[in-house]
């Protein structure tokens, strides 16, 4: 059986009523997830052998028998286990909600429970529910608590999904595992630790459409305002996730959040040191929130209960950003436009832009296709300041164009924050623009889907990425602004279905401007940026288009050929092409 990270969900309906249940996480914006069981004591090696995968996995991969695993809580005492210093850090991170592992897949409950003693008080010489100190410091903090709980798969009870070592899958009777030890275990949850904002459940490989639904009632009835996570299953979670450390392409439609960790593992590891930077990180966050997306950042005690101090650090950093920057954060909207700026990202808040700058901001930059007036430009980190601009329309096009003159302003860094207030909400060129001197970057979320068949097939996912696409009959078609004429080097960029290697061999024909590309998809270039760590943006280069002159464009791309994986259709991948994006880089 082949570990998994986890599928991309369906994009759950948004319920919109009177009073609004998301209101507090959207604001949030940031959240801290915390994954401590008992994996956190073997931490990634077993028999004296370094473990491959996520820590929390160890008990799966090394196929390790559930009385042998459960010993390890005999083992669990965590003498520095502090829940007001855990908070502080939510805290000064900057981060508004706190999602911890209340049962991982190993099925051990990290809170007192009568429905089952394989339980932190009643299984370990610590008797102590970490839960309910967690539970009064986040109330006296002021932060939303929220447990994650592992509803399907469960290696420890016989009936729980995926452990087929010491259970036999034909034998198993998922119904009793949920009236014996879900249900009961969610009720124990939501009754004994006051308010929570969140059951964020995960990985709903076997679920049934009914089980996910009997889920999110029981979660309802006991406390109506709790969210439940994307990941209940079958598109029922109040918002959606992608796939672990997921960066969408463009802005997405609905509430999203991507959960990412701060080194590879969720469960703390020993050997993992692939720690991103602070860079990285605050980077993500300003990424994410200009496409529409929450950010829940994961930290993994180990079986003492202290944090890693490289995680510690890294949160702090976050946060030393965030109480200059965080207006532009919290409860910030996404960006106005679809798709990312080579400069860096924009978020908004009622008539305010917020430009995120990545590197220096440039002495004089230029901004297309922002239509409506501007009043004044200041540093968020200076807010006295005023940097003089000017608005005109581009002749030819009649793009709106905002020149800035940002000499004198102080870089922070990594991001470099300007708030530009605007005479009333922002309106943009909302198809895809050529901004200045740059590429133009056509994603899927800003594409039309045809088809040459009755029915598209395909279709753009809610995380921004084709799906199902398998036929040579649809196409995604854009329209498009070129300001610069001249010829432009053409990139199709695609990714790999989840848990399957990139793979190529796609036929595809790309036409614009009378002008026909054909190429196989193979990997000439990987490119570089922040999406490209946990899924590659591998690059074809098709050859090049030539635009005499400016003005409105459309660009079509459909496939001749499309290699289905060999597997076909599995439970994580269409077996079909993932398109990300088409890139056109001026010839310089
Ligand atoms: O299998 C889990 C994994 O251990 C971890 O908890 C992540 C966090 O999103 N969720 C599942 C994989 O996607």
């Amino acid at each position: 059986m082949r570990a998994v990270d986890l599928s991309a969900v369906k994009r759950p309906g948004r319920r919109r009523s009177g009073h609004d249940e998301l209101a507090w996480w959207r604001e949030a914006r940031f959240g801290l997830f915390i994954h401590w069981g008992l994996y956190a004591i073997p931490a990634g090696v077993w028999k004296g052998r370094r473990a491959p995968y996520i820590g929390e996995w160890l008990m799966f991969r090394e196929r390790i028998p559930v009385d042998t695993y459960a010993k390890l809580a005999r083992r669990f005492h965590p003498r520095h286990w502090d829940p007001a210093a855990i908070v502080r850090l939510a805290k000064e991170a900057g981060t508004g909600y706190l999602v911890i592992t209340a049962k991982h897949h190993e099925g051990f409950a990290m809170f007192r429970s009568a429905a089952s003693p394989y339980n932190v008080v009643d299984a370990t010489p610590w008797h102590c529910d970490p839960m309910v100190g967690l539970a009064r410091e986040c109330r006296r903090q002021g932060i939303r608590l929220c447990f994650y709980y592992s509803q399907d798969l469960d290696w420890h009870h016989p009936d729980g999904a995926w452990n087929d070592w010491d259970f036999d899958p034909a034998k198993k009777n998922p119904e009793r595992y949920f009236r014996e030890k879900v249900f009961p275990q969610l009720t124990e949850l939501l009754t004994n630790y006051g308010p929570v904002g969140m059951i964020w459940f995960d990985t709903p490989l076997t679920l049934s459409a009914a089980d996910s639904a009997a889920l999110r009632r029981h979660v309802k009835r006991l406390q109506p305002n709790c969210l439940v996570s994307g990941r209940i299953g079958h598109g029922l979670g109040d918002y959606s996730l992608p796939r672990d450390n997921f960066l969408p392409p463009g802005r997405l439609n609905g509430d999203w959040e991507t959960c990412a960790t701060l080194n590879h593992t969720w469960g703390f590891k020993r050997h993992d040191h692939a720690w991103k930077s602070s860079a990285n990180l605050i980077t993500t966050l300003v990424d994410l929130a200009s496409k529409g997306s929450n950010y829940l950042l994961n930290i993994g005690p180990d079986a003492d209960g202290v944090v890693p101090a490289q995680s510690v650090a890294r949160l702090r950093a976050i946060g030393a950003w965030l109480r200059v920057n965080g207006a532009a954060i919290r409860g910030a909207s996404p960006s106005p436009f679809g798709y990312e700026f080579p400069w860096g990202r924009i978020t908004a808040r009622g008539r305010t832009l917020y430009f995120h700058f990545f590197g220096p901001p440039p002495r004089r930059f230029r901004l297309h296709g922002l239509r409506t007036r501007v009043r004044k430009i200041s540093a968020l980190a200076a807010p006295r300041t005023s940097f003089s601009f000017r608005q005109s329309d581009d002749e030819k096009t009649g793009t709106s164009i905002l020149d800035v003159d940002f000499t004198g302003a102080r870089r922070v860094k990594p991001v470099t924050v300007f708030a530009v207030e605007l005479a009333a909400a922002p309106q943009v060129e909302p198809q895809t623009l050529q901004q200045p001197g740059h590429a133009i970057t056509f994603i899927g979320p800003m594409a039309r889907v045809g088809t040459d068949a009755k029915k598209p097939a395909m279709r753009i996912g809610g995380n921004g990425l084709s799906e199902n696409w398998r036929n040579t009959d649809d196409f995604l078609t854009w329209r498009f602004t070129v300001l610069r004429p001249g010829t432009y080097d053409v990139t199709v960029v695609t990714t790999h279905q989840h848990l399957e290697p990139w793979s190529g061999g796609h036929a595809l024909r790309l036409e614009s401007a009378g002008q026909t590309l054909r190429q196989t998809t193979k990997r000439d270039v990987v490119l570089p940026g922040l999406r490209s760590a946990y899924y590659p943006q591998v690059g074809t280069r098709f050859g090049r288009l030539k635009f005499d002159r400016p003005g409105r464009y459309s660009l079509r791309l459909q496939a001749e050929r499309v290699k289905l994986s060999k597997k076909n259709r599995t439970l994580f991948s269409d077996g079909g092409m993932q398109f990300s994006e088409i890139r056109l880089t001026p010839e310089h």
